[in-house]
């Protein structure tokens, strides 16, 4: 079996190798990440697995503090030695151990590593200080792609790192950042590897094949995720006396209740959302984003965002009057009106021969009010829930700034059609809602609606 590709994350204190390193494995508990330079303090190994088994080793390394008094020191020793013959007495010396015992774990690694990916901060004007990193590193003979992380900030000195690198040989290198689509970046970075080390090509074109997959397989979890959670928020309702309304306290109660149990389901599908994508409900990544810091929360029933949120979503042509709000601003987003659909079901379940017991029910339901879900608070959610999805495909890091970029996410009126359609149908199958229990016999139409629903947000 061939040994999995070892490659090192090399570079320069608080350059972002730790943070690289958990996107590259989707694994943002791995290691320690932090402003503060000098973190990581050991080499640390972390395998990819594809089929069960390491086809990559990464080795995230220690932060690079004071390459140039290292290369001097090395350059002073014995001018007779080869420079792989000095890096190794460097190695075997008591500086190695003392004043660069960091620098010497650093270049120790890279000897064992295939190849390394050399993660700079782009947003660091590139001083002398960085040429001797490159300086040194390239005593251990390695093939070195560099990686410029923070490409997309305002200070990045792009054409100034690319001079330096070209000036040491490196033509080829990454672009990355927070905010560019993490997948593609993925996929050049195995394929530029593979222009690095021919003889594992065929390995890492299977490497970022595998991911592909992955990654499409993560989208389609997700989007059924949320299509479930959709279709069981649709069919969710609370029946209510008629007289109890009458009440204000018991009426407010009765609505904060539903509302509650409405957001305790969608936050629990955003931590599987989380879950699916390698983040954990209290990873700090995952604290950043908007829909766990309770921000979304407060909007959903606000009635002034689902107003405007139904202009851009597109919704108020399609859905028309729901958007109205009337004049009970406690109900934004939320109707409360006959008990029509259970109405409906009883009403066929009387005809087919139930005779006076349909008929008492029928009677009853005339007492009833149902408080549901409107499509616009729907609609809503599915556009919270896209663009959390799309931050996390993206990287956990920086998602907030992923997040107001995308926020003007918006439905075509074709998805709008389409969703609002499937919520029709769930709002006459009690059975699919978020507190009630799937029968079997419904399974397979609830399947087919999700997945419709799924089609339609991912359009
Ligand atoms: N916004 C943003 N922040 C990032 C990115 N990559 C890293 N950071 C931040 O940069 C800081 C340093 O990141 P680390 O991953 O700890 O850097 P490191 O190179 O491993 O640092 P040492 O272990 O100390 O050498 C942390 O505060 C990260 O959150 C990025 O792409 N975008
Ligand atoms: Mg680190």
């Amino acid at each position: 079996m061939a040994k999995p590709i070892a490659l090192a994350l090399v570079g320069h204190t608080n350059a972002g190798k730790t943070s690289l390193l958990r996107t590259l494995t989707r694994r943002a508990d791995f290691g320690e990440v932090s402003n503060r330079p000098g973190t990581t303090r050991q080499v640390e190994a972390l395998g990819l697995r594809i089929d069960g088994r390491d086809a990559l080793r990464f080795l995230d390394t220690p932060g690079l503090e004071d390459a140039p008094a290292l290369l001097d020191y090395v350059q002073q020793l014995d001018a007779g030695l080869s420079r792989e013959q000095r890096l190794q007495a460097f190695l075997r010396g008591p500086a190695a151990q003392d004043e660069f015992e960091q620098e010497a774990k650093v270049l120790r690694c890279l000897l064992e590593a295939d190849a390394a990916l050399l993660v700079i901060d782009a947003r660091e004007v590139p001083l002398p200080k960085f040429a001797s990193e490159i300086e040194l590193l390239m005593l251990c003979a390695r093939p070195l792609m560099p990686v410029l992380n923070f490409v997309c900030h305002p200070h990045a000195q792009e054409p100034a790192w690319r001079r330096l690198l070209a000036d040491h040989g490196l033509h080829a290198y990454l672009r990355f950042d927070a905010v560019a689509p993490f997948v593609g970046a993925e996929q050049h970075l195995y394929a530029d590897l593979g222009a690095l080390l021919p003889e594992r090509r065929e390995a890492l074109t299977a490497v970022a094949e595998h991911l592909r997959r992955e990654a499409q397989a993560r989208r389609a979890a997700s989007l059924t995720l949320m299509s479930d959670l959709l279709l069981g928020l649709a069919a969710y309702r609370e029946t209510i006396q008629k007289a109890s309304l009458a009440d204000p306290a018991q009426k407010a109660r009765r609505i904060a209740a539903f509302q509650a149990q409405v957001l305790a389901r969608s936050r629990a599908a955003q931590i599987q959302l989380l879950g699916l994508h390698g983040f954990g409900p209290d990873s700090a990544e995952a604290a950043e984003l908007p829909a766990l810091s309770g921000r979304w929360e407060s909007e959903l029933f606000n009635a002034e965002v689902l107003k405007s949120a139904g202009k851009r979503l597109g919704a108020g042509a399609a859905i028309g009057g729901a958007i109205g709000l009337g004049l009970d601003v406690a109900l934004a987003g939320l109707s409360l009106g006959a008990a029509a659909t259970v109405g409906a079901a009883i009403g066929g379940v009387a005809s087919q021969g139930l005779g006076a017991v349909g008929r008492s029910l029928g009677n009853k339901l005339r007492g009833i009010a149902e408080l549901s879900l409107e499509d616009s608070a729907l609609l809503l959610l599915a556009a919270q829930g896209l663009t959390l999805l799309q931050a996390l495909e993206r990287r956990g890091h920086a998602a907030l700034e992923v997040l107001q970029i995308k926020a003007e996410l918006a439905f075509n009126a074709e998805q709008v059609a389409a969703l609002a359609a499937a919520f029709r149908v769930a709002r006459a199958h009690p059975d699919w809602a978020v507190t009630a229990q799937l029968s079997p016999s419904e399974a397979a139409q609830q399947q087919r609606h999700s997945k419709a629903v799924a089609t339609a947000l991912g359009l």
